[in-house]
């Protein structure tokens, strides 16, 4: 039986284009396949097939203008049945989850109704008695223990979870009574797991505690040395001296490395300790003395980064970390990657995890904290943060008057994080036991961090004055212990048992993510001219002294003289400690950090997959953000690519013409679609999928950037390659991200970004804040960015395709930015000439060429829409002024300038040699006259080239702030339009004497040219 599919709901648009057919008559078709894609002004999309049959008759052709329910296509529907109970079955799923949600909601309700049998009457409150509270605040100590008692018997007869369920009522309760609520962000200043419940570790303490101890020798030993040679290089003995026993934990017992089993856990080391993991690698075997003796000396070949960098050491380090505040934000949307990768089939789910290092002070940084939402949402149980709380920054303490450990767990534990607090270590133990009074933990809690750090800083006696001192209670407490008793009670973050214990926690948590808070002493160990006191953070010398109170401190096996010669420490390979550490690195499946990448390369897309873009589109005007929509429209029909295409949009694909991509590909949800979207019956329908596969990020620029760095670095972490495309509004790009864009550079990620809505004038309307004249200038300085500024979509075509092949077919470590507009304007066809392509790619290629009147001649070169602006100009110059010029669309002064500069170091550091050329000197060797170069971006873009064109050169760009208007009035306020081209070119040509003045000055007054306005830039 023949059935019809009609053009479905296409929300507000009518007598939509159709610009591709699909398929043919005769073609089999099945549910969702596209039979035939159709072009509004802003954007394109496929229609799919409803139905499942022999395609009987096309209704529609090319240049058809359909509306919904118009006939596209019959379909002989051979097994009509089964297709029709497939639909019916369709449409009843969705009412019936609907119904089961709101079922279930209904049971909830109902149930806690008879849960909660609450007697609500009224009560008055009584007036605050606090002039009866003792010391402790406790205005009844008796009526206090009877509800201590009464918990503790529901604790020991029913469990946490009922004493939890009872205090929550309790809190409840209260508040509707009128009491303010219970501030319950926060647990008492103790640790979250009690001595009761840890887990203890099955590792060899004495061993571990010798191999920890060389491992702090010699990662100082490094940075003295080096310092002692160079005093310039700097370096930080007293970040990695208070998160030794963290790291050392991990590597010793939990973090799991890559090999051909398993993809290995993702660890971000915190930046200023990396001299620790070059101690360790040393020991291990993976460095030498020679390199530890080149930290921070990494001209020569093999010198070891100061901080972790990729780019410099690619076979080891993976996360660039040391600019604060990306760490985190990086690790959050790695783990979230990981899940997506899971999700779509497209990795094994071997319950890796991501830890992140990171540091109390660098929790200031707003990035640090700004995504812990998400991953909490996300349900992120793979990402373990782990913040080394050693109350210090570079300048003080982090929190002088409050506590950063109690502040960040009021954070993390209301953003729904699972949080372990590793305060006090084990030789507290008997103290907190023994502490019935509660006056103890009271002390904890009143203590402020700047206290806390003084302490340390300082000694047992004056700990025992001035903490325990502060109660009788606790004066009390401590009253058996000597000075140096009370000197050794440890802090969590140092004390291996606690830390194994909150690890091994945080692996099995599910659900959520967890944050582990140690508090730690900053530079511990280093004595007292680097413990706990506010300069640990820039002390990169030690002298004799404190070398020999560190060698005794860790019982270093070093002698006096190897002390003063700063000797590194390595047992022999046969020791305990090097079969040891070894042996766990075997155990756990590799060694951390390394980075390495088992990626195969994406089979190539056919060589004719972007060719309909090198068409003419005749008098059809779109945009190149039309014309990369179409063309990834087209990569997705290709089996090879299309998996792999990670489409990453802020809150824009609306803006960008992209919204058929949402139903089409799905937008990533790890739970799903709980939901009937408003917009269900909807070709742009807002489908939401557990295998979706665009990343919607909402606005979310630095989290966007984070996704696409977890994407394009996918071909080393996960080793499988991945194209991330990252649409954003260009100005809020490498403005808004720039230390993310870098950090990308740094990671040697692979994939596109591409700068939508660009354009200082193009971006009509939106003002200021909106238009772009300088992404292209911030991307030029990143050494691997690729940027392009194309005007017509075979440019487009040819840019994107070298990409692909560059970085995905090629595995380039390189990446590329591309500018598109939203001007709407026709194309033309690729020129035949054979140079086309490679000028595209180089930066620029002779587009156009007036040469009738063979007199004056001038060199025009233009960008992205100015390009358009330019050949307008060119026209009436020959038509008005019989003007010759040659026109050059201009794809990348960015690229071009690299090749000059590149060109130009040569032949300076060769002047003996035969002189090479450079790509610009090339275009215009034979050329006559001055040229004009005009682009949407700042002047001093296009003045890069300047001098690499060996020809007179003027500039016209975008200077100055935007603002909304017209593009039209815009350009004119920019000078950048036709106009202003045309009396600018004059201009110039008088200036070299090429034609008299007088037309210059009468093109100004034609055009109505102000020439008293002020420069842009000063409006
Ligand atoms: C974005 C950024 N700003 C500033 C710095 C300079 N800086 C490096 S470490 C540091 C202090 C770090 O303190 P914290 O995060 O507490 O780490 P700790 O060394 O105490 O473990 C500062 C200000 C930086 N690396 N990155
Ligand atoms: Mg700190």
């Amino acid at each position: 039986m023949n059935k019809k599919l009609l053009v479905p709901d296409i929300g507000d648009f009518e007598k939509v284009e159709v610009i591709e057919i699909l398929v043919k008559k005769g073609d089999k078709v099945s549910v969702n396949d596209p039979v035939i894609t159709i072009e509004s002004d802003k954007s394109s999309v496929e229609i799919p097939s409803t139905l499942e049959g022999k395609i009987e008759s096309i209704n529609v052709k090319i240049g058809d203008k359909v509306s919904k329910d118009d006939l596209v296509l019959t379909v002989n529907v051979e097994n009509e049945n089964s297709d029709q109970k497939k639909e019916a079955q369709a449409k009843e799923n969705i009412p019936k989850d609907t119904e089961s949600i709101i079922n279930q909601a209904e049971k909830t309700l109902i149930a806690e109704k008879e849960n909660i049998d609450v007697p609500d009457v009224p009560i008055k409150i009584a007036e605050e008695k606090n002039n009866l509270a003792n010391s402790a605040g406790d205005i009844d100590p008796v009526e206090t223990k009877e509800w201590i008692e009464s918990l503790s018997s529901v604790l020991e007869n029913d469990g946490s979870k009922r004493a939890q369920f009872l205090i929550k009522q309790l809190i409840e309760h209260s508040y509707k009574q009128g009491s303010d609520l219970v501030l319950s962000r926060n647990t008492p200043y103790i640790n979250t797991i009690p001595p009761e419940k840890e887990v203890k570790s099955t590792g060899d303490q004495n061993i571990e505690r010798k191999i920890r101890s060389l491992i702090r020798w010699n990662a100082a030993a490094m940075v003295v040395r080096a310092n002692k040679k160079f005093p310039e290089l700097g370096g930080h003995i007293g970040t990695f001296a208070s998160a030794a026993t963290l790291y050392d934990v991990g590597m010793n017992h939990f973090w799991r490395g890559k090999n051909n089993k398993f993809g290995g856990d993702l660890i971000y080391f915190q930046g200023h300790s990396a001299p620790g993991m070059y101690a360790r690698a040393f020991l291990e075997g993976r460095l030498s003395e020679k390199q530890l003796d080149s930290f921070r000396q990494e001209v020569e070949i093999g010198g070891l980064s100061s901080y972790p960098h990729p780019w410099l050491m690619p076979k080891f380090w993976q996360f660039p970390t040391v600019s604060m505040g990306l760490g985190p934000m990086l690790a959050i949307y790695q783990a979230r990657f990981m899940k997506y990768l899971i999700n779509r089939g497209l990795i094994k789910d071997q319950n890796r995890k991501v830890w992140a290092f990171l540091g109390d002070g660098e929790m200031d940084e707003p990035e640090s904290l700004g995504a812990i939402g998400l991953a909490a949402r996300e349900q992120l149980d793979n990402l373990i943060f782990v913040i080394n709380c050693n109350l210090q920054r570079l300048d003080g303490p982090v929190r002088g008057n409050g506590k950063i450990i109690q502040e960040l767990e009021g954070i993390f534990r209301g953003a729904g994080w699972n949080v372990i607090k590793v305060i006090w270590g084990s030789y507290w133990d008997s103290l907190l036991a023994k502490d019935k009074t509660g006056h103890l933990v009271k002390i904890m809690n009143e203590t402020v961090d700047g206290e806390y750090q003084a302490y340390k800083a300082r000694n047992g006696l004056y700990v025992r004055k001035n903490f325990f001192g502060k109660y009788p209670e606790t004066e009390k407490l401590v009253s058996s212990l000597s000075d140096k008793d009370i000197w050794r009670l440890n802090r969590g973050g140092h004390d291996p048992h606690k830390v194994y214990s909150a690890y091994s926690e945080a692996i099995k948590n599910t659900g959520s993510p967890t944050v582990i808070i140690a508090k730690t002493i900053k530079g511990y160990g280093m004595g007292k001219t680097g413990e706990s006191v506010n300069t640990s953070h820039q002390q990169k010398k030690l002298d004799i002294d404190d070398l020999m109170y560190y060698r005794d401190r860790f019982d270093v096996p070093l002698t006096d003289k190897q002390v003063q010669e700063i000797q590194y420490f390595r047992p022999n390979e046969n020791s305990d400690e090097i079969k040891y550490i070894k042996d766990r690195r075997i155990k756990l499946g590799g060694f951390i950090p390394e980075r390495t990448s088992y990626s195969k390369p994406i089979k190539a897309p056919p060589k004719d997959i972007f060719d309909f873009l090198k068409e003419s589109t005749g008098k059809k005007e779109m945009s190149t953000t039309m014309a990369l929509v179409r063309l990834l429209t087209n990569l997705l029909r290709d089996k090879n690519v299309s998996p792999r295409l990670v489409p990453i949009i802020p809150d824009e694909a609306r803006t960008f013409g992209m919204e058929g991509f949402f139903k089409k590909i799905g937008i990533y949800a790890h739970e799903g679609q709980k939901y009937e979207p408003e917009d269900a019956e909807n070709l742009f329908s807002y489908r939401e999928d557990k295998k979706g596969q665009v990343l919607e990020e909402g606005i979310n620029e630095a989290g966007s950037m984070s996704s696409w760095i977890a994407a394009g670095t996918a071909y080393s972490n996960h080793d499988i390659e991945m194209i991330p495309i990252y649409l954003f509004y260009s100005m809020f790009g490498f403005q808004r991200t720039g230390d993310f864009n870098w950090a990308a550079g740094d990671s040697q990620a692979r994939g596109f970004l591409i700068g939508a809505t660009a354009g200082r004038t193009t971006l009509a309307g939106e003002g200021l804040q909106h238009q772009d004249g300088h992404s292209h200038m911030l991307a030029s300085t990143i050494p691997n960015c690729k940027s392009y500024d194309p005007t017509f979509a075979y440019e487009l075509a040819v840019i994107f395709r070298e990409g692909l092949k560059r970085m995905h077919e090629k595995n380039e470590n390189v990446f590329y930015y591309i500018t598109t507009m939203n001007e709407n304007y026709p194309h033309p066809a690729m020129p035949e000439d054979k140079n086309c392509k490679e000028g595209i790619l180089k930066g620029m290629y002779k587009i156009k060429e007036f040469d009738k009147y063979k007199k004056t001649k001038i060199q025009l070169m233009g960008s992205g829409t100015i390009l358009r602006e330019v050949m307008a100009a060119a026209e009436i110059l020959q038509k008005d002024y019989q003007i010759d010029s040659e026109i050059w669309s201009v794809t990348s002064f960015n690229e071009l300038s690299r090749d000059g500069m590149e060109v130009e170091r040569y032949n300076l550091l060769n002047p003996d040699k035969p002189q090479r050329v450079s790509y610009v000197e090339q275009c215009f060797k034979k050329k006559e006259g001055p040229i004009l170069a005009a682009s949407d971006y700042m002047r001093s873009h296009s003045d890069q080239i300047r001098q690499y064109t060996k020809k007179n050169f003027y500039s016209l760009g975008t200077d100055g702030f935007g603002r909304s208007d017209t593009r039209k009035k815009l350009r004119k306020f920019f000078e950048v339009d036709k106009e202003h081209i045309v009396a600018y070119a004059l201009s110039v040509l008088s200036k070299e004497q090429l034609i008299p003045t007088k037309h210059a000055k009468e093109a100004m007054i034609k055009y109505k040219i102000d020439v008293e306005k002020p420069f842009p830039t000063k409006i």
